[in-house]
């Protein structure tokens, strides 16, 4: 087959250094690490940057990846050749092409729900354990990175050849979603696919997996308004304050999104019936009853509403009743659920990134 073997006389040709080879794949898994994670953070369109190096490198992995895997295919085929590394070899390919395949079948829009995870959260397990797997597997096989490799003209042209490619692939991709209306066109700029319609049976319940209160007696429920506040008080469900309705996008990283009417109380007024803010009071923590929390700077969170009400409806327990945070433009995770208490603070609240993992154990 002539066209076969012309193909891989031109990628023989292509083939950078394998040391140029491996230190890219390590150094671009740091970047999809990275951007992944930051990713997460980022709920306002000035963020796209982000997510598309993340596209990007992830496709100029997969060149990278043929590249290797063509090199030690006869020691990863060959049983003789097998070592006690070569387990942690395999193991980590298959975590390098578990997050390629879930990222590529996520952005044509195909949702595989694997019990209550989303591909996408697969596609997350996948790069953290590729992450974890990474550092034992480059220690087996250890060649330390060599200027040569980096600094030629070749080298520079292979980078940027990757990276150009990886951008007009993705676009590409955009164009064929577009024109087949596959699910991933209507995709947002952080990936996320839409969820349609009005009120809580519109989009999921999305928790995490402790953080499942007993329903809350409305009745019974108290919100408190505490910290760096003139006359901290206490509010039962009738005396909540400064009613208002806002649109607000809810957009979970999990991978989906939701456009809502919320209804509900401005966290402004809701300070304001405390006195407001003394001079120290620089954040807004809010606190659920799970112990979940979140803070926001206080001028933003004068801005933002506490939920009652979604779509028209009472907010159903999952969705948070009696009342939950609508913070435009933060991440799903941010906006918590079941809220009873707001505390006006001087500091952020580092600890709050571990807190939503583990709130509810
Ligand atoms: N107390 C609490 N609030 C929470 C959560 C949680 O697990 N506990 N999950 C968060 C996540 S990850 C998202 S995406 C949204 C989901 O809101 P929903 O369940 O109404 O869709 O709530 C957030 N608020
Ligand atoms: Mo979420």
């Amino acid at each position: 087959m002539p066209g076969r073997e012309s193909a891989f006389r031109w990628l023989s040709k292509a083939e950078p250094p394998p040391r140029l080879v491996d230190w890219s794949l390590f150094v671009l898994i740091c970047v999809e690490v990275i951007t992944g994670f930051v990713s997460f953070t980022l709920g306002t369109p000035e963020g796209w940057p982000i997510f598309w190096i993340h596209r990007i490198v992830g496709l100029g992995l997969i060149v990278l990846l043929i590249f290797k895997l063509r090199r030690v295919r006869y020691r990863l085929l060959n049983r003789e050749q097998w070592q006690p590394s070569t387990l942690l070899s395999v193991l980590t390919t298959i975590a390098a092409g578990g997050a390629l395949i879930t990222g590529i079948v996520w952005v044509f829009g195909l949702d595989i729900r694997i019990s209550y995870w989303t591909l996408l959260s697969v596609h997350v397990g996948f790069g953290l354990a590729l992450f974890i797997l990474l550092i034992p597997h480059m220690w087996t096989r250890f060649h330390p990175p060599r200027r040569v490799d980096f600094t030629t003209r070749r080298a520079a042209l292979q980078y940027s050849g990757l990276l150009i490619g990886g951008a007009v692939v993705y676009r590409l991709q955009e164009a064929i979603n577009r024109r087949f209306a596959t699910p991933g066109a209507d995709r947002r700029f952080t990936g996320s696919q839409p969820r349609t319609g009005q009120g809580n049976g519109s989009f999921p319940v999305t928790s995490w997996v402790a953080d499942n209160p007993e329903p809350i007696d409305r009745e019974a429920w108290h919100l408190q308004i505490i910290g760096h506040v003139q006359q901290p008080i206490e509010l039962s469900y009738q005396e909540l304050t400064g009613q208002a309705d806002v649109d607000a996008l809810l957009d979970c990283t999990s991978g989906w999104y939701t456009e809502q009417t919320w209804g509900g109380y401005r966290v402004a007024d809701l300070l304001a019936a405390a006195g407001g803010e003394t001079a120290a009071g620089q954040w807004v923590r809010f606190v659920s009853v799970t112990g979940y929390r979140w803070s926001l700077p206080i001028d933003e969170a004068k801005e933002t509403i506490v939920a009652t009400h979604v779509g028209g409806e009472q907010l159903s327990h999952g969705h948070g009743a009696p009342l939950r945070l609508v913070a435009p433009g933060r991440r799903g995770f941010q906006w918590v659920k079941w809220v009873t208490r707001i505390e006006v603070r001087s500091e952020n609240d580092p600890a709050q990134w571990l807190v939503t993992l583990i709130s509810g154990f």
